[in-house]
This record gives C-alpha cells, sequence and structure tokens, in this order.
C-alpha cells in the first residue's frame, strides 16, 4: 500500500500512468501516446475538457489522461467470440468494471433474444436494420442520446440525422452535468460558456475553486493551480470534502518535488461548506462586503456596475436583510470564517472562480451559480486579465457537441441555417426530450427507440436499475460504442451495437487520413488526430457511421452523406455556413483548424458585451432555500429520527471516468480494493457510534415520492470533511439517486443532494 500522506501528483501519478499501460500489456505505447496527446499533430485526449498548452515544451497529459488513452488503446477485443462465451443475462452480473474491461468493440452486433447473446451481423445488413426500424416508429419518440466525446463533425451529422428524422429528442450527456451552468449564465451574461482563458490564471490574484476535485478530475487543472500558487496567487476552496490535492501537491513537471516526493500546500483554505450549503456561503460573502463598504472601504467596482449591469440596488437590499443566523446555518460556515473569505477577496486585484459538478449537482444550482457570477460582477471580474468564471466541463467535447447543436433546444437560426444549407431539407424545429425526459418516457413505456452516440445513458442518470428494466422493453436500441457497458446490456426488441474508433484510432475513412475537431472548456477549438492502427477493419469512425446510418433511412437527397464523409473537410465547411449568426468564429474554419492550437471562439460577455434581453449584465438576488431535500426527508421522520439524516454527495474515485471505472483504488482518500465506501467526517462517526470499517446498509429517504433506496453492506470510511454529511462513489452510489430530485429550471439529477440514514448491518 501506498504511503497515506504521499501528496496528490507527484512520483505516484507517474508511477500509475505507467501501471494503466502495463496493465494492458502496452508499455511501447507509453512514450508515443505521451508525446502525441494534446499535441498540435497529435489526438486531443479523450478525458477532460480542460485546455491544452499548444506552445508547451515537453508532453501536456496527466495521470488520468493517460488512464483514459491506455484504456482506449487496449489490444483485448470483446468481440463475436466474447459475446458468444457469455449471455447478457450473465453479463449482468459482473461489474462496471469487468464488463468494460472486456476490451474495445470489434465488429457490429445485433441481439438474439432466443440465445440471449449479442452475435454479428455485417455492416450493410446493420445499417438496413436500423433504418427499416426507425421507419416503422414515431420519430417524437426516439431519442438520440450524445456523450460529451463525440467530435464536432460526427455531433454536427448525429444531431442532423436526429431532426431530418423528425425527432428533437437530443438529450446529452451535459443534462447530467454542467446543464444548470449553461443556463445560469445564459440568463446572467447572455452566454452560457465561461469567460476566462488559459492565460488568465497566470495572472489572476485568487482562484476560488468551488465544488469541484481537481486533482482527480482536472490535473491539468491542478496544475495550473499548483503553479499560481506557487507564484503566490491564493487559491481558496470551498469543499465539504478536504481533497488532497488542495494540501498536499507535487507536479509531476516539477524536479524538485518529485526528487523530494515533498508536496506543496495549493489551496491557502478549504472552507469546509455543507453541500447545498454555496448559495448561502456567497451571499455571506457578499453580506460581508456591503458591511465593510458601509464602513467605507469601496469594494464594489462602482462604475463597472453602472455601466454595464443590472439589478444591483435590488441585490444590495436582499444582502442586507439577510440573516446572519440562517447564512451559518444553510452554509455550515462561521461567520468568521466568511468574513475572511470576504476579506481575501476583496483584497484580489484579479479573481477567477472555477466550478464543476459541487454546484451543478444540488436543487439550487442555477440559483447557486449565479451567485458565484453575482459575486464576480460586483467586482468587474469580467472582462479584465486574469479575472472571470470558470464552469470546467467534463468531458473532452461536451462543449462542441453543444456548439454543433447537440441538445433538445437550438436556436431558430441555426436550423433555418441548416434547411439553406441543403436545400429540401426539412427538420424538426421543436422542443425535444432533454435526458431526464428520456428516461421518464422509458419509464412510463412511452419510448419506442434509444440511439446513443456513446456513453452510458441508464447508468449515468437516475434510478438506474428502473431505467435498464424499461430499456429492455423498448421496440429498438442502437448504440454506437468503443466498449461494452451496462446500458448495452440491456438490449431492446431489436438492440444493435455498433464499433466505432476512438479518439486515439487512426481514421482513414475514405482512403484519407481524417482529422476531426474538438472544443474545449474554454472555447478553443482545436484538431485531433489518432496514431494507432485500428484492431479491427470492422470499426468504423463515428462521422462514418451516422452518416451511413442518414444514408439507409432518409432518401429525399437533400443531404449528400456519403458525400460528406470523404473528407471531414466538406462537414466543416457545413459546420462554417451553418454557424453564421450563431457562434463567433468558424468563418474559414478548415484553414483556421491548421494553426497549432487551433483557434479560440470569442466570448461575448468576455468584451463586456452582454447578449441578454436588455443588454445589460444581470444581478439576481435570490433567497436562501431552507426547504433543500435534507429538511424535507427529515420532515418525514418522527423529532427523535430526525438528527440521523445525513446529506449524501456521489463523487468520482481516482481510479475511473464517469461510469467507466478503471479500478478498485482511490489512493488520495486511502481506499483500496474496494468502492463500496460511505465517507464520514471522524466526529460524524463518533456522533452516530459508528467504527471505521464497520458495513452499513445506506438508506436512500424519500424525500418527494415516497420511495426508499437501499445500498447493501458498503464500508464505513473516516475522512476529513464538512459534519453532517456522507459521501459515496458513483456509479456504485446512483441507485439512490430519484428521478424526481433534479436541479430546478435545469433538470439535472440532484446527484449530490441525497437524504440518508446509515444501518449498522447486523
Ligand atoms: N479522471 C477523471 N476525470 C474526469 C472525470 C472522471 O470521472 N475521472 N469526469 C469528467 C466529468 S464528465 C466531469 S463533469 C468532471 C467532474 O469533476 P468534479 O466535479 O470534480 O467531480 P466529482 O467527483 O463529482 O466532484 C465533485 C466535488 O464537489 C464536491 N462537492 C459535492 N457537493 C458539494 C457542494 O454542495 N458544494 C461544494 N462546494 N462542493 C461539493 C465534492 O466534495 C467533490 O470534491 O470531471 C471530468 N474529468
Ligand atoms: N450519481 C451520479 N451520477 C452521475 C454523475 C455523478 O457525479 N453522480 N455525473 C454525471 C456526469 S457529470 C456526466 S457527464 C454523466 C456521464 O454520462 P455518460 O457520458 O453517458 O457516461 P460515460 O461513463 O462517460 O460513458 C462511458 C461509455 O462511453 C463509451 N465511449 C467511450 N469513448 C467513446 C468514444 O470515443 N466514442 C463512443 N461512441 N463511445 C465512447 C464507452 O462505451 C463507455 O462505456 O454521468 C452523470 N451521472
Ligand atoms: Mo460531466
Amino acid at each position: 500500500m501506498k504511503p497515506i500522506d504521499a501528496p496528490a501528483g507527484g512520483r505516484g501519478a507517474v508511477q500509475a500512468s505507467l501501471d494503466a499501460f502495463s496493465q494492458q500489456g502496452i508499455p511501447l505505447k507509453v512514450v508515443r501516446s505521451f508525446l502525441k496527446a494534446n499535441k498540435p499533430e497529435g489526438f486531443d485526449c479523450p478525458g477532460c475538457a480542460f485546455p491544452d498548452r499548444p506552445g508547451s515544451f515537453g508532453p501536456d497529459s496527466c495521470e488520468q489522461g493517460q488512464k483514459a488513452i491506455a484504456w482506449e488503446m487496449t489490444p483485448l477485443k470483446a468481440d463475436a467470440a466474447f459475446f458468444g462465451r457469455h449471455t447478457l443475462a450473465e453479463l449482468r452480473q459482473w461489474k462496471e468494471r469487468d464488463i468494460e474491461a472486456a476490451g474495445r468493440l470489434t465488429e457490429p452486433l445485433l441481439y438474439n433474444p432466443v440465445t440471449d447473446r449479442y452475435e454479428p451481423i455485417a455492416w450493410a445488413d446493420a445499417l438496413q436494420l436500423a433504418a427499416q426500424t426507425l421507419r416503422g416508429l414515431e420519430p417524437t419518440r426516439v431519442s438520440f442520446y450524445t456523450s460529451g466525446r463525440a467530435s464536432n463533425e460526427a455531433a454536427f451529422l448525429w444531431q442532423l440525422l436526429a431532426r431530418a428524422y423528425g425527432s428533437a429528442n437530443l438529450p446529452d450527456s451535459s443534462n447530467l452535468c454542467h446543464e444548470p451552468s449553461g443556463l445560469a449564465l445564459k440568463a446572467q451574461i447572455g452566454v452560457g460558456k465561461g469567460t476566462a482563458q488559459l492565460s488568465d490564471f497566470e495572472q489572476a490574484d485568487c482562484i476560488l475553486v468551488i465544488g469541484q476535485n481537481p486533482a482527480t478530475n482536472h490535473p491539468r487543472l491542478m496544475g495550473t493551480l499548483h503553479a499560481a500558487s506557487k507564484r503566490g496567487a491564493t487559491v481558496l476552496a470551498l469543499n465539504p470534502l478536504v481533497e488532497r490535492g488542495f494540501v498536499n501537491f507535487a507536479d509531476p513537471k516539477d524536479v524538485g518535488e518529485m526528487l523530494t516526493n515533498r508536496g506543496h500546500r495549493v489551496a491557502k483554505t478549504v472552507y469546509t461548506v455543507k453541500p447545498g450549503g454555496d448559495l448561502a456561503a456567497l451571499k455571506g460573502v457578499m453580506k460581508r462586503w456591503v458591511e465593510l463598504e458601509a464602513q467605507g472601504r469601496s469594494i464594489f467596482e462602482l462604475p463597472f456596475i453602472q455601466q454595464h449591469c443590472e439589478g444591483f440596488e435590488a441585490l444590495l437590499a436582499d444582502l442586507r436583510g439577510e440573516d446572519w443566523g440562517r447564512i451559518e446555518r444553510e452554509s455550515g460556515l462561521p461567520r468568521e470564517a466568511l468574513h475572511e473569505l470576504a476579506e481575501e477577496l476583496a483584497q484580489s486585484r484579479a479573481t477567477l472562480v472555477t466550478w464543476c459538478m459541487g454546484l451543478t449537482h444540488h436543487e439550487h444550482a442555477i440559483a447557486t451559480i449565479q451567485m458565484v457570477a453575482n459575486l464576480q460582477l460586483l467586482r468587474g471580474m469580467l472582462g479584465r486579465p486574469g479575472a472571470g468564471l470558470v464552469p470546467v466541463r467534463g468531458h473532452s467535447n461536451v462543449q462542441g457537441d453543444r456548439t454543433m447543436g447537440c441538445t433538445f433546444a437550438v436556436p431558430p437560426r441555426w436550423l433555418a441555417n441548416q434547411e439553406a444549407e441543403f436545400p429540401g431539407l426539412q427538420l424538426n424545429h421543436d422542443s425535444g426530450l432533454d435526458a431526464l425526459g428520456t428516461a421518464e418516457a422509458l419509464l412510463r413505456g412511452e419510448l419506442q427507440g434509444l440511439l446513443s452516440l456513446g456513453g452510458n445513458f441508464a447508468v449515468a442518470g437516475a434510478d438506474a436499475p428502473q431505467v435498464l428494466a424499461a430499456l429492455s422493453k423498448t421496440p429498438f436500441t442502437l448504440h454506437i460504442a468503443t466498449k461494452p457497458n451496462r446500458t448495452h446490456l440491456h438490449p431492446g426488441r431489436v438492440g444493435l451495437l455498433l464499433p466505432c474508433l476512438s479518439r486515439t484510432d487512426a481514421d482513414h475513412t475514405g482512403g484519407l487520413e481524417q482529422r476531426v475537431s474538438v472544443e474545449d472548456s474554454m472555447s478553443m477549438v482545436h484538431a485531433s488526430r489518432g496514431i494507432q492502427a485500428p484492431l479491427s477493419d470492422q470499426m468504423r469512425s463515428e462521422p462514418a457511421i451516422v452518416a451511413q446510418l442518414g444514408h439507409a433511412l432518409l432518401h429525399d437527397g437533400s443531404v449528400p452523406w456519403l458525400e460528406l464523409i470523404e473528407d471531414y473537410d466538406r462537414i466543416r465547411e457545413h459546420i462554417e455556413h451553418c454557424q453564421r449568426g450563431v457562434f463567433d468564429g468558424f468563418e474559414e474554419f478548415n484553414h483556421k483548424l491548421l494553426q497549432p492550437g487551433g483557434f479560440w471562439l470569442p466570448n461575448p460577455a468576455a468584451r463586456r458585451e452582454w447578449r441578454t434581453a436588455s443588454g445589460k449584465a444581470q444581478l439576481v438576488a435570490h433567497a436562501i432555500p431552507e426547504d433543500g431535500p435534507l429538511a424535507r426527508a427529515r420532515a418525514r421522520l418522527p423529532a427523535a429520527e430526525q438528527d440521523q439524516v445525513l446529506g449524501l454527495m456521489t463523487v468520482r474515485s481516482h481510479d475511473q471516468f464517469n461510469t467507466t471505472v478503471y479500478g478498485q483504488d482511490d489512493r488520495y482518500r486511502n481506499v483500496f480494493g474496494t468502492r463500496e465506501v460511505v465517507f464520514l467526517s471522524p466526529a460524524e462517526l463518533r456522533r452516530l457510534g459508528l467504527r471505521e470499517g464497520e458495513r452499513v446498509d445506506v438508506e436512500g429517504l424519500p424525500i418527494d415520492d415516497g420511495q426508499t433506496r437501499w445500498l447493501r453492506g458498503f464500508g464505513v470510511r473516516a475522512l476529513e470533511m464538512a459534519n453532517g454529511c456522507c459521501a459515496a462513489y458513483f456509479p456504485e452510489a446512483t441507485p439512490l439517486v430519484p428521478t424526481g430530485l433534479v436541479a430546478k429550471g435545469a433538470r439535472t439529477p440532484a446527484a449530490k443532494a441525497l437524504a440518508v440514514r446509515l444501518h449498522r448491518c447486523a
């Protein structure tokens, strides 16, 4: 076992990268992939969406990226022989990790209900069967899911296919992820994307990291924070968990730290807010500013506010009227801590705020994120070097998939442009189903088909066990995927599983060496070109599969599907034309894609241009919610039992990418060989009379729907964290997430706002 206090990053990270490859039996590929990942002539890392450093010398990849790459580059095959050996009933008993570890999908497969197996089918037959089946369904009852790894080119074709077929149901992984961020920012500053660039991290005085665990989920951001703190910037974290990376992180690129294996304290302070308590905490900070202003300090950037903002007076009045008792109670932070945070932020001349799922997976996510933007607007921290709003995206192209229109509601102009681009084309212009809407339609037995471009739809969403069962009763499922997963093990009455190339695979569709493009979390669009020879000549690229399906299904002749994939430059030309008046920056798309590092999609808010209804940025007041899920769950219990209720957040371990589980360890939280654990603070353990290592059943308390949900036999672990809450891993704890508990207005499952009780196992 590794030493318990080793820094996050450091030698451990290098060792883990090497292990990831040797586990797949491919040591020789390490060097090549390490040098090509996130490089202009190489491929975009299939991991997270944090931006690359195009001019940087040496590797620009991290331990987690290397794990994702090794996982894709495996020589193992989940081929017809594999599926011949196992029925789906048998595979459904396997753990998440073992299903995917079977290897890469290498040939098209069709489910045979008689043998309960996936069996080989020729490509031409698979495409014909898909087209014929789709023709027999009602398009408005078919959903086309996108997971955020699809390239821009694949995504563009995918949404074109769906809407041309007649379906506006385009759920995507963003619905489960940063949906609240996009909606909150769009309403407030006119654009639903972050406003800062990577260079801003070099100029910031203060970086506040909220609801995010970058050492695990965005290690390159962690490296950036480490560098910022070493040059003297103040890094602060707002998080119920004292994540190891904040307090002890060694950068694998820092020679001194590697030699000594000693880390550096990156975050000056971790404020251990209660889950869901950020809105109250941020209000506390701003209320303190109002108090300091009254004492004669000038903290608010009044000229900026006067010129650019609306709602200042109403926000001030709301902050003045707010009660410190409520702020402390609901944030879980003492007033002194919030005063201190307010002072840190008041002294900074350039502040960046980053956030991730700790904010979005809550009922009041939109209101909370709007508090983050208020915080920045009050001090004029938008459109200033070293300052801005940074929602850190998850999947490597989740932002690009949205830019390409893979979502259930798009601007009318985007649709009109496509119809003008392809004369004769008719698209469905409605708003369709999102991820939750698709799951609900499945549960009601109303969905007729689910097609997915990557992802693990059912396992990533709420009420996974019920949604999986419902999928099995659906007329049609079609998944385009690299590896098998649990969603695939619940095929519809017609169930196709189609193998695609991944980011790291060389793509020679049409005899050309093709490249695709992606957009990172900071709106940089750049090229990606795979390097490895595909494991099988039966694997096809995502754009090819989607275009061939379009060709088989749609006969109006408006879209020359097969011509488009002969050279992806053609797809990009259409994207360029269709983006006119929608997203700026795609002019001369193909040309700009050749630039090392790609190009930036300009963000109007970053130049203080507010595309809101009034043309001004909006300061918005929100009340602190006191009727949250915990309070509602408590209210259903007898008074004597109410103090047993804990808030549970589902989080990622250091050894997974979403539902893809690489291994059973989480070395930053000292967990080895298991994922079925519940974390509590030492004080909370004592209060509940539990001992570390004991097994408990986790009772997911009914919040609104009267249903109790259970996890059985989880091990209890102590961790430095806020009291009154606990944490468990996603996806193991996902059966606790109810379909009815969502971020208001965004419908993202509130996967970090669960109410539970722990019961010692007999
Ligand atoms: N290696 C790796 N990289 C990844 C992923 C992966 O699974 N593995 N997933 C990718 C994806 S799609 C995404 S969206 C991101 C996810 O990246 P993160 O958002 O960092 O992922 P989570 O593990 O869900 O962590 C949420 C963090 O929020 C904290 N938190 C929970 N509730 C609250 C709260 O109410 N308030 C505050 N302030 N904090 C809270 C938790 O303690 C935890 O530190 O990472 C991306 N990158
Ligand atoms: N309880 C709980 N639930 C959550 C979360 C949470 O924190 N807690 N987080 C949510 C978040 S932030 C997100 S983004 C979602 C993620 O939801 P999804 O995006 O649906 O899930 P992933 O686990 O990323 O999908 C993994 C699968 O994608 C396929 N795949 C991998 N690479 C490729 C590729 O290049 N092409 C294709 N076609 N397929 C590929 C493989 O088959 C693999 O099994 O989960 C959400 N669900
Ligand atoms: Mo995500």
